[in-house]
């Protein structure tokens, strides 16, 4: 049996909600005395807050943290959303995992701005609540707050997510989509992180990888961002008015695949104006799928007036990352560059977007999980005994995508495998030119041998490939050649790679263990051709080996008339 802690910090929601006089409201002090009576949440042998062991022998021992007061999402602000990032950054260490019980009317702004606040997460944190109280026989509480704590109970999902009705969703992805129903959330441009069925399903190859770096927050304090949606008519006035400061930032809730009227110059200018002045306007669409492209003139237009392009954001996210952004110290020349950008896995098709797939990563943690390494110490060993065999079979099959993956999820660009081969020897022996300039802009080692001495470079050239070995060269790989080498060839009269060898600089007089030269080799075999491309290269027609044979009498040993007539010829 394993034991995880989850610090569950309740920050109010219909979840925790009882009737009042007024309707439903906050209930300080009662949500833990709940759980206690539920089994699933309380192991009757067990002090308070400890689960009964589930049947991936797990035991969760769980710490209710409770906010004074308890809120209705509806008056939550940026302070809270910091307020909840703070106590993650405080009790980050002395938890394996962090729950964040939170009401459903603002749950996806706040699961948006953490999942931008909590840099470089290495550990599983959900934001769930309920549609009905748990406090209410029937209620949706029981069950989402379960699930949400199986799932940070067991597993590392490096990622703020939402939970709600079976599946755990990025939580930067989500949406409130209905009000009275139970499914009450959807993230119709990104599929669940997990699905919780008979199974609890984990998408792991949908899932971030953890940066590696250490955890930390940067807080959200920028307050001056707003959330405009265009609707026919709107007057150029209102929007001249929106625009005015201290608004910094704006989401452009525009139509379809982001288009607004190119009609009206006034409300363009309007536009254009505020971004001069440094307002940093996004577009995003008012539809829950799909994205903003640059497909129609009405779209253009507004990239025309400085508006950048949020792809398939939400509004929340947007309007997050805006605020995000913004609290920091950047030009507004930066945020406009870092809005389209992918920083949590928020939105798709950038060019980054590739790093966050790391199906990889799921290998990586699939066979950890099934070696029960759990902890992080643990799982690092087997990444690092993985990666340097799946950093070679991409290079080797030239996948640049789970490359750059790799890396950019902190895989060493010098790795070797038990064989001393890295990627850059996979990439060089199988021509993947492009590979090549990746992985030495990477850092891969140049000149890196093998356990049988092959640098890259031998690799490019004996396979023949002058393209990867001409980029290798630029990177600066040093020839090294094996006598041996240039002697087998010729004397199994591969002229070509006899030529290519001597193009990357071998010495066509080298010599192999009885003095003789690749020439004698290819003349004693009346290899014609390979004669010629040794001459041609400058090979000495006069060494003599130890026995003090020339080629030409190594030709007229092997009864090769022509050969050695070319060589007496000179
Ligand atoms: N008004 C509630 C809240 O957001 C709604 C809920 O939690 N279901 O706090």
């Amino acid at each position: 049996m394993s034991e995880r802690s989850v610090l569950m910090i309740y920050t109010g929601g219909t979840i925790g909600m009882v009737k009042g006089p007024r309707g439903y409201e906050p209930a300080p002090g009662r949500f833990m005395q709940m759980l206690q009576r539920i089994p699933s949440f309380q192991d009757p042998e067990q002090p308070p807050g400890v689960t009964p062991v589930s049947r991936h022998g797990q035991r969760i021992h769980y710490t209710m943290l409770e906010y004074q007061p308890l809120l209705d999402s509806s008056n939550m602000g940026m302070g809270d959303w910091v307020r909840i990032a703070r106590d993650i950054e405080r009790y980050y260490d002395d938890y394996d995992a962090f729950l964040v019980l939170h009401g459903t009317d603002t749950m996806a702004y706040t699961a948006s701005a953490l999942s931008f606040m909590l840099e470089n997460l290495s550990k599983t944190v959900i934001v769930t609540g309920s549609q009905i109280p748990l406090s209410e026989v029937r209620n949706d509480g029981d069950d989402n707050l379960l699930d949400a704590l199986l799932i940070a109970g067991h597993y590392d999902i490096p990622e703020v997510g939402l939970y709600f009705r079976s599946r755990l969703f990025r939580g930067n992805r989500t949406r409130k989509i209905d009000a009275s129903g139970l499914e009450a959330f959807g993230s119709d441009n990104a599929p669940p992180l997990a699905t919780v069925g008979i199974e609890i399903d984990i998408a792991w190859d949908t899932i971030r990888p953890p940066s590696g770096e250490p955890f930390r927050i940067t807080p959200i304090t920028n307050p001056n961002v707003a959330t405009l949606r265009l609707f026919p008519g709107i007057t150029d006035s209102i929007l001249e008015n929106f625009l005015r400061p201290p608004l910094a930032g704006l989401v452009l809730e525009t139509y379809g695949a982001g288009n607004a009227p190119d009609n009206r110059a006034n409300f363009l200018a309007a536009l254009r104006a505020a971004s001069e002045r440094g307002v940093v306007i996004v577009n995003t669409t008012q539809c829950s799928r799909g994205e903003v492209v640059a497909a129609y003139a009405a779209g253009t237009a507004l990239a025309e007036a400085g508006v950048v392009p949020g792809s398939d954001m939400t509004t929340e996210a947007a309007l997050t990352k805006l605020a995000f952004l913004l609290s920091q110290d950047l030009e507004p020349a930066v945020v406009r560059r870092l809005m389209p950008e992918s920083l949590r896995g928020e939105l798709s098709n950038t060019t980054h977007e590739g790093r966050f797939g790391f199906q990889e990563k799921a290998f990586v943690n699939t066979v950890a999980d099934a070696l029960f390494a759990r902890t992080p110490e643990r799982r690092s060993e087997v990444e690092q005994a993985l990666y340097p065999v799946l950093l070679c079979s991409a290079a080797s099959l030239g996948d640049l995508k789970g490359l750059r993956r790799m890396y950019d999820g902190g895989a060493d660009p010098t790795a070797a495998d038990y064989d001393g081969r890295t990627a850059l020897h996979l990439a060089a022996a199988e021509g993947h030119a492009e590979v090549v300039s990746f992985l030495i802009a990477r850092g891969a080692t140049v000149n890196a041998k093998d356990r049988w001495g092959a640098t890259p470079l031998y690799d490019a050239v004996q396979n023949g490939h002058e393209d990867a070995a001409d980029r290798l060269l630029e990177g600066g790989a040093e020839v090294s050649v094996d006598p041996a080498v240039l002697c087998t060839l010729a004397s199994q009269g591969d002229s070509e790679g006899v030529h290519r060898w001597l193009k990357y600089g071998a010495d066509p007089s080298t010599r192999d263990y009885d003095g003789r030269t690749p020439l004698h080799l290819a003349a004693v075999e009346g290899h014609l051709q390979t004669v010629r491309v040794l001459l041609d290269h400058g090979a000495d027609r006069s060494a003599r080996d130890r026995w003090g044979t020339t080629p030409a009498d190594s030709a007229q040993a092997g009864g090769h008339r022509t050969v050695q007539t070319l060589l007496a010829d000179g």
